[in-house]
């Protein structure tokens, strides 16, 4: 009997699994079946974008935290896949920064058209608007799965041999605390359900954390002309170049009404708050012994090579590393997975898996620079590549893009996006955008990819 593989979650970590799967089939590998779950109408996980924010049409939590005017908010040369370029994509250089849904187009493209098998395109191998409600082992081998299509309430459950979790990681919002919170007469939401700064014009904003979400929420917000925008900062302040309405503040002590109270004393009112403190990873529909117990870090211990599951055979999961890089870290994740289910790479003992994970775990303590992050997971992602088949790339070079990336938003975190940087992959230039980003307020594919008009302005390389 055919083997049966699990994949939950279809965003890019499980389109890169179902990519992988193809490109073995493409070189004549016997490829067992696949079932790919997916709870939403369509592909592309956190990049398909939804007005919808708390339960979305069938009661069930919202998944993507991403909102109107949502540009990359890395160059795009760090994520590019190895087996399928940007050039070949768009046929023409585009800018760095593309929004988003011009980047869900460039991962829709890879895989819209593939086949698994002949006759039977990736897309078919998934059961889209689908929750996965629980996985539990199986009393011989592999596991049960159930799973709900959420139009019909039907049910049903199946043993698969393998399972591979993909259903990412920024869902699930972490929402602390803070004295006093419930007595601020204004709106109070977290990052995963912010969906545009249009509300935001002309108040004064209070922002609590000091990562990703924080500093886009921020300038998504000042863009759209939010009075000041305050960043209360728990442990290290951002030290962008920000214009003068933008400010860095230590963290909130409490809050009495609309005055806040901060560590350092000082006390200033504000009209709306928002939490972007992160996110919890978070596996509901897993048995309490197969979930990955983590916080957002660059290598979960607990997963050998990043994905394999040390608590239990066959269960895999990617994408759960904090991430410098993305779509190509995914791939190698996936290709790496792929071969160990295909039998092509073989796992070694329990205790040489351990070696592994420390030896990756005391080496990501002894960390104490950017440059040393991002090469971490350049090396992890190489240590990956020479694993499989996956096309190998420039990695230093893309750490060395990384840097430069970091360097331009402390110049600058408004003009950033303007910035053009090559890619390692096929050594194109990106091309400056016909409109600055902070004077473009359409980001439709359209707009982006409209040729009629040469660019205001020079980007730098
Ligand atoms: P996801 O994209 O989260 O996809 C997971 C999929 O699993 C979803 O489709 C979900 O519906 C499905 N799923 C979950 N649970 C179940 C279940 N029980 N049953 C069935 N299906 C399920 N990365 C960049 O490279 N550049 C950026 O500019 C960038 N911006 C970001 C901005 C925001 C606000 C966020 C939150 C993330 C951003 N990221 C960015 C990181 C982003 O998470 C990755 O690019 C990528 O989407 C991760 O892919 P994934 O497949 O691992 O997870
Ligand atoms: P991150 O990168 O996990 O950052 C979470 C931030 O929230 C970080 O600055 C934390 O501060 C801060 N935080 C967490 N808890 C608290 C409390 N209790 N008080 C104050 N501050 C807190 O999540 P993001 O949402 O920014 O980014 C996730 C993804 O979304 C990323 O891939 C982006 O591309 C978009 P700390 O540094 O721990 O002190």
């Amino acid at each position: 009997m055919s083997r049966r593989i699990a994949i939950i979650g279809a965003g890019p970590s499980g389109m890169a699994q179902l990519r992988a799967f193809a490109s073995a089939a493409a070189q004549q590998a016997e490829i067992p079946e696949i079932v790919c779950f997916e709870k939403q109408s369509d592909w592309g996980g956190q990049w398909n974008y939804t007005w919808r924010t708390g339960l979305d049409e069938h009661s069930e939590p919202v998944h993507s935290s991403m909102y109107r005017h949502l540009w990359s908010n890395g160059p795009k040369e760090c994520l590019e896949f190895a087996d399928y370029t940007f050039d070949e994509h768009f046929g023409r250089p585009i800018s760095s920064y593309p929004p988003r849904a011009v980047l869900w187009d460039y991962i829709n493209g890879r895989v819209h058209h593939a086949e698994l098998v002949p006759g039977r395109l990736l897309k078919d191998a998934v059961r889209f608007s689908t929750a996965v409600r629980q996985v539990s082992s199986h009393s011989e081998r592999g596991y049960l799965l159930t799973s709900e299509h959420l139009p019909t309430g039907q049910q049903s459950t199946e043993h698969f041999d393998a399972v591979v979790v993909a259903c990412g990681h920024f869902s699930y919002p972490h929402i602390p605390a803070f004295e006093g919170i419930k007595t601020f007469p204004g709106p109070v939401t977290h990052a995963h359900d912010f969906r545009g700064a249009e509300s935001l014009a002309g108040k004064d904003v209070l922002i609590i954390g000091g990562s990703y979400s924080a500093e886009d929420i921020g300038i998504q917000a000042h863009k759209l002309g939010a009075a000041s925008v305050t960043f209360s900062v728990r442990t290290q302040p951002m030290g962008f170049g920000w214009p003068d309405t933008l400010q860095e503040w230590p963290l909130v002590e409490r809050f009495t009404g609309s005055t806040t109270h901060f560590l350092d004393g000082r006390t200033r009112s504000f009209d709306a708050v928002v939490l972007a403190t992160g996110y919890r990873h978070h596996f509901p529909f897993l048995a309490p012994e197969l979930r990955l117990v983590t916080a957002n870090t660059l290598y979960p211990d607990g997963l050998y090579k990043g994905v394999v599951f040390e608590g239990a055979r066959d269960l895999y999961f990617l994408g759960m590393q904090d991430q410098w890089f993305t779509f190509n870290m995914f791939d190698a994740q996936a290709w790496f997975v792929r071969d160990l289910i295909l039998q092509r790479a073989v796992l070694p003992d329990p205790q040489s898996q351990r070696r592994d994970i420390q030896t990756w775990l005391t080496r990501l303590k002894s960390v104490q620079s950017v440059r040393e992050d991002v090469q971490f997971q350049a090396d992890y992602i190489a240590d990956l590549i020479e694993l499989t088949d996956y096309p190998s790339f420039d990695l230093d070079t893309v750490v060395e893009t990384f840097l430069a990336w970091k360097q331009d938003k402390k110049e600058n975190i408004l003009t950033y996006r303007d910035r053009c940087y090559r890619s390692v992959m096929t050594g194109t230039l990106a091309a400056p955008h016909h409109t600055p980003w902070m004077e473009a307020f359409d980001d439709s594919v359209e707009e982006y990819l409209r040729e009629d008009s040469s660019p205001r302005y020079s980007a730098l390389s």
